[in-house]
C-alpha cells in the first residue's frame, strides 16, 4: 500500500499524469520464480519482493498433464492454463511483513498478514513456454563435442558418437568407453577452453578422452583394471619402472584383466519454464499482459546399461 500511495503522490505532483482514477502499479520483480516444495497436490509458483513486501503467485493442480510443464518430452513445449479462480489462480498480494514463510507454509507465520489481494478473474490465461537443454557436464561444451555434420546446430540429430556405444558424445560422460571419465582424462590441460592441448599420452591421433588405449600398449584402457572395479585409475604395476603411473598410462604394464562392466552414464536436462499471464484484468493494473517470470530446474537422466 505504501507503494500505491507513493505512486499516487507522484500522480498528484506530475501534471501530465492525467489518468484520473487509474493507479499504475509497477511490478518490478526479479524474473526468477520459486516452486513450493511443501505443497504436493498443487504446483505453486511464486516470487516475492521487498520494500514493500509483495508477491505474484500462480497455483494449479499437480496433474500428470501439468507435470509435462516441468518435464516435457519435446522442446519447446508451449500451452496454456485457463485461470478459473478456484483450482487455477493467479494473485498479486501485498503484505505487512516478509511473506517468505507464509506462501508455502502449511502453518503460516502468524505475524505476517496479507494486506491486499488482487486476483486474476476467471478466463485469464497463463501461457507457458518450456524449453530444455541436455548436456553431460564432462568439461567439453556441446558445440565442440558434436561435429555438426548435418549443419543444423542440433546435436541430437546425426549425433557424433565417437565410441559408437549409442550415447552421443554430448551426453556421454565417457566418450571413449574406457571407464575413465572424460573430465578425468585432461581434455583441456591448461583449462582455457581450447581443447587442442588435450592430453595425449601415447602421442597418436587421438587425445586420451577419445582414445580407448591411452598408453598405446595394445591393451585397452578398460582392461588395465587390476581390481576390476570399472575404474582403471587406481591400478598400478609395482614392478614397473614407473610404479606411480597407473597401468592404463604405463606402456610397460601390459596385463589384461577380464573386466566386463562399464561406467553408468547420466546427463543433465536443464529445463526453463516461462509464464505470461494474459487478460489478467487485475483492478490495480492497467496492463493485460504480465510477465510472471521464469522457473529453472535440472533433472538427471540415466541411460540404461
Ligand atoms: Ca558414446
Ligand atoms: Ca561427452
Ligand atoms: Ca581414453
Ligand atoms: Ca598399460
Amino acid at each position: 500500500m505504501r507503494k500505491l500511495l507513493y505512486i499516487f503522490s507522484l500522480c498528484l505532483l506530475v501534471t501530465t499524469c492525467n489518468d484520473g482514477d487509474v493507479f499504475e502499479v509497477v511490478l518490478d520483480f526479479e524474473d526468477d520464480l520459486t516452486l513450493c516444495s511443501e505443497v504436493s497436490e498443487d504446483y505453486l509458483l511464486y516470487k516475492i519482493k521487498n520494500t514493500p513486501y509483495e508477491s505474484l503467485s500462480l497455483i494449479f493442480p499437480a496433474t500428470s498433464a501439468n507435470d509435462l510443464i516441468f518435464n516435457p518430452t519435446e522442446s519447446p513445449y508451449t500451452d496454456q492454463l485457463v485461470i478459473n479462480a478456484t483450482t487455477i489462480r493467479f494473485n498479486y498480494r501485498t503484505y505487512n511483513g516478509n511473506p517468505e514463510d507464509l506462501i508455502c507454509a502449511l502453518i503460516p507465520d502468524p505475524s505476517v498478514n496479507i494486506t491486499n489481494d488482487y486476483e486474476a478473474a476467471s478466463g485469464a490465461i497463463a501461457e507457458f513456454v518450456t524449453t530444455f537443454v541436455d548436456q553431460d557436464d564432462d568439461g567439453i561444451p556441446t558445440e565442440i563435442e558434436d561435429l555438426n555434420t548435418d549443419g543444423d546446430n542440433d546435436p541430437s540429430t546425426n549425433p557424433t558418437d565417437s565410441d559408437t556405444d549409442g550415447i552421443p558424445d554430448y551426453l556421454d560422460v565417457d566418450d571413449d568407453n574406457d571407464n575413465v571419465l572424460t573430465k578425468n582424462e585432461n581434455p583441456d590441460v591448461n583449462d582455457d577452453g581450447d581443447f587442442s592441448d588435450a592430453l595425449n599420452t601415447d602421442g597418436d591421433d587421438l587425445p586420451n578422452y577419445l582414445d580407448d588405449d591411452d598408453d598405446g600398449d595394445g591393451v585397452p584402457t578398460r582392461l588395465e583394471d587390476e581390481d576390476m572395479s570399472n575404474s582403471p585409475t587406481n591400478d598400478f604395476d609395482e614392478g614397473s619402472q614407473t610404479p606411480n603411473v597407473a597401468r592404463y598410462l604405463d606402456a610397460t604394464a601390459v596385463e589384461s584383466y577380464a573386466v566386463s562392466g562399464f561406467l553408468q552414464n547420466s546427463y543433465d536436462r536443464i529445463i526453463t519454464v516461462s509464464f505470461t499471464i494474459l487478460n489478467a484484468n487485475l483492478e490495480i493494473l492497467n496492463t493485460d499482459s504480465i510477465n510472471f517470470g521464469t522457473y529453472t530446474s535440472t533433472i538427471i537422466n540415466y541411460f540404461e546399461d
